[in-house]
């Protein structure tokens, strides 16, 4: 097994859903985290509680992962330990809107794109020089099961979580012959703040998507990140794709209808 004591594990979009809950379960197995997102004070609320309750070594990087050069300098002007990453835990991204294809706003697409197939580059791109160097290395790149299919009013996102998966496939492919491992991990139905953000604040339709089912929590999802993270080093967990029992694809899900005749 991989033991995670000591291991610098950077994980972005760590303020709030899976990214926080792998945080703690990192934390809680000894690790030291680079915690990144863009709101400070979240993540400082984040930071408290690791160290309150694992006594974790933490360091923050603010900033949005979709803004290369901001993140790329945040990055560089970490004390060099903090840059020698070894494992990288891409958590950062989300949907936005609804809207059939040709209706998406412009600035929705920029956005998914940007944080999360370019976000995800960009980080890859700061931590795998050095991972190479040292001998010793894990990507950890949350997909969906949007990147294994698609639905109507999803294309746009679907795409780039296709994208993510393609690059997890590349990027296996680049560096065969290393030791570096590459996991990507598809979640489906998880209940963070995912539907909120897409809904832009809607509770009411946000709530809907949950309705009568039993989704995933981030804690099921970091549970199978730490899974992957801590397998010996010649066990790759390639891809997983990891569902709720309610569902059976992106749109196919068995609700229990309470209270109807
Ligand atoms: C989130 C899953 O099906 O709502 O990645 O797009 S889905």
């Amino acid at each position: 097994m991989v033991s995670l004591r000591k291991k610098t594990v950077l994980i972005t979009g760590a303020s709030s859903g899976i990214g926080a809950a792998c945080a703690a379960s990192f934390a809680q197995a000894g690790a030291a985290l680079v915690l990144l997102a863009r709101r400070r004070e979240r993540l400082e609320m984040v930071q408290r509680r690791l160290e309150n309750n694992h006594g974790s070594d933490t360091i923050l990087l603010v900033g949005d992962v979709g803004q290369r050069d901001q993140i790329t300098k945040a990055f560089q002007a970490l004390p060099k330990r903090w840059q020698a990453v070894d494992i990288l835990v891409n958590c950062a991204g989300g949907a936005l809107g609804e809207a059939p294809q040709w209706a998406a706003r412009p600035e929705e697409i920029d956005t998914m794109i940007d944080v999360n197939v370019k976000g995800l580059l960009t980080l890859t791109g700061l931590c795998l020089p050095g991972m190479i160097e040292r001998g010793f290395g894990h990507v950890i790149n949350l997909g969906s099961i949007a990147g294994q299919e698609t639905y109507p009013g999803g294309s746009v996102y679907s795409a780039t979580k296709f994208a993510v998966r393609a690059i997890s496939r590349g990027l296996k492919m680049d560096l065969l012959g290393t030791p570096v491992r590459v996991t990507s991990i598809d979640p489906g139905m998880v209940e963070t703040e995912f539907s909120l953000v897409r809904l832009y604040g809607d509770q009411v339709r946000a709530r809907a998507v949950y309705k009568g089912m039993t989704p995933l929590q981030a804690e099921d999802i970091a549970d199978t990140v730490l899974f992957a993270a801590t397998r010996p080093p010649h066990v790759n967990i390639s891809e997983m794709l990891v569902l709720s029992t309610d569902q059976a694809a992106a749109r196919m899900v068995h609700r229990q209808t309470v209270g109807s005749d």
